[in-house]
């Protein structure tokens, strides 16, 4: 049986349960090429946004030059750039997206 005082019943820090993993935001950067309907459709279909709320980023983004599309682990936040770099590209449009610390 396990007992009180057991060194692996101890939490060594407890701070350290609480530490979050660090995330990393998503920005989009505006450009004067890629269409509004293009924008909305990569954060519908690659961050998952509603309709409403993709009009509201890219709309964000179009007036304020940046906008964060959502907050992820970084290997998720990477790969989410590769995707909107990719099919952007594909579709012949400048749209850039860059990873943050968040
Ligand atoms: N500024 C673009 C236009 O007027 C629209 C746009 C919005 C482009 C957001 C990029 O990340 C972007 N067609």
């Amino acid at each position: 049986m396990p007992q009180p005082g057991d060194a692996v019943k101890e939490r060594a820090r407890p701070e350290a349960q609480k530490k979050e993993p660090t995330l990393y935001k998503v920005v989009l950067l505006n450009d004067d090429y890629t269409t509004m309907d293009f924008v909305v459709e990569v954060l519908e279909s690659i961050f998952q946004k509603s309709p409403a709320e993709a009009y509201q980023i890219m709309m964000h983004v179009h007036v304020n030059g940046r906008g964060i599309a959502g907050v992820y682990p970084w290997e998720v936040a990477e790969t989410k750039v590769e995707a909107v770099v990719g099919s952007a590209r594909k579709a012949g449009y400048p749209l850039k997206a860059i990873t943050e610390e968040a």
